[in-house]
């Protein structure tokens, strides 16, 4: 009889081990998921600002470069220039620094009393040809006293340019030109 109950007392005993076992494997797998839950969380963290980050460089590239710029002399005799903004007129005319790929949008306006025009070109010679399609009027058709003339262009070289008014004689007898660099 005793050694019955102590058979069942360990039957009992080894089943209350066998139930802790259980459990406690039960528990240990539940605990792993658990830690593992806020690992997934942190990668997805980093992961957000990492799209962000790239399409911010992106951005500044193509900016656009507003420019105003008015056309006139120095003095009707001569010389004949450019000024920024509402700047006086120089001769040559003040540099203008843009980077490849800009959106440039220059606005022209005739401040003077004779006819003048816009556009860049390799060097400030006559007859020189309109690059970039950047012309505001031109020789033949050049921007009035008074009127305004806009242009929207892009410059895919980087490079040295001058910027010249395309009526004859202004951009070389007047020396109505200037530096246009586009930097890389
Ligand atoms: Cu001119």
């Amino acid at each position: 009889m005793a050694s019955q109950k102590q058979v069942a007392a360990i039957i009992v005993g080894v089943l209350v081990i066998a139930i802790s076992l259980v459990v406690v494997i039960a528990l240990l797998p539940s605990g792993g998921p658990s830690t593992q839950a806020p690992q997934q969380s942190t990668p997805e963290q980093p992961e957000a600002p990492q799209p962000s980050t790239p399409e911010q460089p992106e951005a500044p590239q193509p900016s656009t470069i507003r420019i105003n710029l008015n056309l006139g002399e120095v003095e009707l005799s001569g010389p004949y220039g450019f000024a920024l903004d509402d700047g006086k007129i120089n001769s040559p005319g003040p540099q203008i620094v843009v980077k490849v790929g800009d959106v440039i949008i220059i606005t022209a306006t005739n401040i003077g009393q004779l006819p003048h025009s816009f556009a860049i070109a390799a060097e400030a010679k006559e007859g020189a040809d309109p690059l970039f399609n950047s012309q505001i009027g031109s020789g033949s058709s050049p921007v009035v006293a008074g009127e305004t003339g806009t242009v929207t262009f892009t410059v895919g070289q980087a490079g040295t340019y001058s910027y010249i008014c395309q009526v004859p004689g202004h951009a070389t007898i007047f020396e109505m030109f200037g530096t246009f660099l586009v930097e890389e």
